[in-house]
């Protein structure tokens, strides 16, 4: 995509000189000094949670949005975040800004700190917080110009009564596992059923499809995250006229589906033309998939928070 080129363009002029810097409880180091305790429960129980962030051209795309997921998701953790929403915003900025980044991948990670062996979440003082920017390495252009081919893996998603798929935290050991069988079959992506076999996502996507003209996505209850990306292509379908539901889907449907793409922050919408070897719609991206990849670019260039460098 352009995008990477712009990023690696941006990367090379800013980088000769200076080493991309980190926020690290409050300060900036060098990514080779970036280091965290081998005690801190983060790393030790993956006892924390992240937010992936992206901004375009100087505009962070809908961060009270991914502001108020990180904190729900913290409040569940019953961790409190260390900075409020308008120190975590100036903290991003100036990140982005020491690292002269207006197009970049942001990645905010709170953990529950430096502690004792055990689990106890009561043997850490003080969450770490730390605010990497920088690039992420999006699909390859052909999948958003022919589609991309998923396969469904037997990695079920986690129970939303266990770890809550809803929680973005840093148990990732679920979409991991889906991940590595993804690999094995030879595709970037896992399609994730939960333990009753309905579609919930894929590793680090929300899923879609059209059918008869109708938008499609499974309710997030049924083993989703509540993606932000799957916000705004919900927001675009009102206020495009396009029919849209949340429901109960399987494998029959996204099968027969005439269009099947996949949402995130790092993939924003690409289309799936091929799943466990059916063949979805004529097999290239089609009418209302392209439609709607078009207005989320169109939306990356007006929703969010504004910030110069
Ligand atoms: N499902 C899961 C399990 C995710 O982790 C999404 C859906 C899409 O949500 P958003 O809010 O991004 O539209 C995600 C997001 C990474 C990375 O580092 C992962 C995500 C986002 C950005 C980067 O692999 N996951």
């Amino acid at each position: 995509m352009k995008q990477d080129k712009r990023l690696k363009a941006q990367k090379n002029s800013s980088q000769v000189t200076q080493e991309l810097l980190v926020y690290l409880d409050g300060t900036f180091v060098p990514k080779s000094e970036a280091k965290i305790s081998v005690f801190d429960h983060g790393l030790l129980y993956g006892d924390g949670v992240f937010e992936g962030i992206r901004s375009y051209d100087g505009l962070i795309f809908r961060l009270s949005e991914h502001l108020i997921r990180l904190q729900e998701s913290a409040h569940t953790l019953m961790l409190k975040l260390p900075l409020d929403f308008k120190a975590l915003t100036a903290a991003i900025i100036e990140t982005l800004k020491r690292n002269h980044l207006r197009d970049s991948y942001i990645r905010i990670v709170v953990t529950r700190g430096v502690g004792d062996l055990g689990l106890d979440p009561g043997l850490c003082k003080k969450p770490t917080i730390f605010i990497i920017t920088d690039e992420i390495v999006l699909y390859p252009d052909s999948f958003y110009q022919s589609g991309m081919e998923i396969v469904t893996v037997p990695t079920v998603r986690n129970l939303t009564e266990a770890v809550n798929p809803a929680l973005k935290s840093l148990n990732y050991l679920n979409n991991i596992l889906a991940k590595i069988e993804a690999k094995n079959a030879n595709v970037k992506e896992a399609l994730m059923l939960n333990h009753q076999g309905y579609v919930a996502e894929c590793t680090g996507d929300n899923i879609f499809m059209v059918k008869s003209g109708i938008l499609l996505t499974p309710p997030a209850y049924l083993g989703a995250l509540r993606g932000i990306t799957r916000q705004a292509i919900m927001d675009l379908a009102l206020k495009n006229d396009i029919p849209f539901q949340e429901r109960v889907l399987t494998r029959h449907d996204l099968f027969n589906a005439d269009e099947v793409f996949l949402t995130g922050t790092a993939a924003e919408v690409v289309p799936v033309v091929k799943i466990d070897g059916r063949v979805i719609g004529d097999g290239m991206p089609a009418k209302l998939t392209r439609k709607l990849m078009s207005a989320f670019k169109d939306l990356t260039k007006r929703d969010g928070v504004r910030y110069s460098i």
